[in-house]
């Protein structure tokens, strides 16, 4: 990536989808009606507080509700038997600072070791976002970064999942995508609006999906010029900076249900994290980059 200043707000909104985690925004059409989530995760005042305890396994809704001014990060992880809290939120922030770095695969190898990443998006102010995630009896952590782009510092919070309750079921969708080593494999032509998602990773490796919605008269190849700095500091970015839609990392074999809203127009799917295998690479530069219709 080059350092040109083009425009600071885009490069800003660029800098922030460079970070597999702490990823942008889905747009959720507000006025929407919540059921009430199953696990409530609540951001407000700079702290997120959610349940200790939920009993019930299966598919269940997490809800990510943000009561603040700015967009709020959030992500699902389960923590592995004998990690401590304390040490996953280290490992954590070590992960997102090694992912501002060139070199982030040793911090990814660790965090793999300690946690599957299960999903998230960026929910807009004062907006929520209900996903589903198959819960297993153990240790779940939910982190919150305002705004995508401040991810040093996540606050958390932390349930632990118990047997009993209800045996959630998969929830139906219509839409399903899979992240694989290394391509995506949406429809040619999405219907627009908000719509359930079924998002899995098939690879070997975590993945993310971030979203850009060109301009009328952009390519496929102008964003990938975009994003390999290979344009002029002059030109603006081919994409709608302001219609932020993703999918936060998913470790190999999760798979999240999750609400994604996007409005008509062309958009193409892009995972920026790095090869493990290769970390001078990024996905997207292996076949992570792949555009499709809504209408
Ligand atoms: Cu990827």
């Amino acid at each position: 990536m080059n350092d040109r200043q083009t425009d600071h707000n885009a490069r800003r909104a660029l800098t922030a989808r460079f970070a597999w985690l702490p990823l942008l925004t889905v747009a959720l059409a507000s006025g929407l009606t919540h059921a009430a989530a199953d696990v409530r995760t609540e951001y407000a005042d700079g702290s997120l507080r959610g349940p200790q305890v939920y009993a019930g396994e299966g598919f269940h809704s997490v809800g990510l509700i943000n009561e603040s001014a700015d967009a709020v990060t959030f992500n699902v992880y389960r923590v592995h038997e004998g990690v401590g809290l304390a040490a996953f939120e280290q490992t954590d922030r070590a992960l997102q600072a090694a992912l501002q770095t060139s070199d982030s695969v040793p911090a990814m190898r660790t965090f793999m070791q300690q946690a599957d990443a299960l999903g998230g998006t960026v929910v807009k102010a004062h907006d929520e976002t209900d996903m589903f995630v198959d819960l297993e009896e153990g240790t779940y952590v939910v982190s919150a970064s305002v705004g995508g782009n401040d991810a040093s510092k996540p606050v958390y919070t932390s349930f632990m999942v118990t047997e009993g309750g209800d045996q959630g079921a998969a929830p139906e969708v219509t839409n399903a995508v899979h992240l694989s080593d290394f391509a995506f494999d949406f429809p040619a032509t999405v219907a627009a609006g908000e719509n359930l998602w079924e998002v899995s990773n098939t690879g070997e490796q975590p993945h993310i999906a971030a979203f850009f919605k060109l301009l009328p008269g952009k390519t496929t190849a102008d964003l990938e010029a975009f994003l390999n700095g290979a344009t002029d500091e002059n030109t603006p970015p081919p994409f709608d900076t302001s219609t932020d839609v993703s999918v936060e990392a998913l470790t190999p074999g999760a798979t999240v249900y999750l609400p994604l809203d996007f409005s008509a127009g062309t958009w193409v799917a892009v995972c920026f994290v790095p090869d493990m295998n290769n970390p001078a690479t990024a996905h997207y530069m292996e076949g992570m980059l792949e555009e499709f219709v809504v209408n």
